[in-house]
């Protein structure tokens, strides 16, 4: 049985749509892409001195562990040319595992839950878009609910209608 996986694509260097949409097309070799969010353009949080962001949402159905699939996004992430210099900070691309099925996974190299999604408006509201009735399986909200609990600020505008899939 394939697992229904979460996550979040991030851009704030070079082409920013086109990485988004190449690293889209990369995933869909690593599962079933069945939802895609809008792009939103989104401002710099928790390092704040660098360009906007573009992000994402998708879920993705795969049958790949936690293990293989974060396998599996290291090697887009470094087929695309990200260059880890400055930790949060700009990147060609970044994908991130927001969730996981209910899989609950503490360990130093990969936490499942991320552990900031709660914090993050540039996840919760591509997320909301595509899943707002999905459970947090630690945090016991949906993920709509915890958008109306994230205090104002954070600035992410819709960019453009959902890119086919
Ligand atoms: N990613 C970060 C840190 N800050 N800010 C926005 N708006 N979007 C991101 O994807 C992002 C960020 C670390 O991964
Ligand atoms: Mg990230
Ligand atoms: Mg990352």
């Amino acid at each position: 049985m394939p697992n229904l996986v979460y996550l979040s694509l991030g851009s704030n260097v070079g082409d920013r749509e086109a990485q988004l949409q190449d690293a889209l097309a990369k995933l869909a070799a690593v599962g079933s892409v069945v939802a895609t969010s809008s792009f939103y353009e989104t401002e710099p949080v928790e390092f704040t001195r660098q360009p906007w962001f573009l992000n994402c949402a998708i879920a993705l159905e795969t049958n790949k562990t936690p293990e293989q699939l974060m396998a599996a996004i290291l090697r887009i992430e470094e087929e695309m040319g990200r260059r880890r210099v400055q930790k949060k900070g700009p990147r060609s691309i970044d994908i991130d595992i927001l969730l996981f099925g209910d899989t609950i996974i503490n360990h130093p190299e990969l936490t499942i839950p991320h552990p900031a999604i709660q914090q993050r408006r540039f996840v919760l509201e591509p997320l909301a878009e595509i899943a707002p009735e999905l459970l947090h399986p630690v945090l016991k909200k949906t993920i709509g609910e915890l958008l109306d609990s994230l205090p104002p600020g954070q600035v992410v505008k819709r960019l453009k209608p959902k890119p086919r899939t």
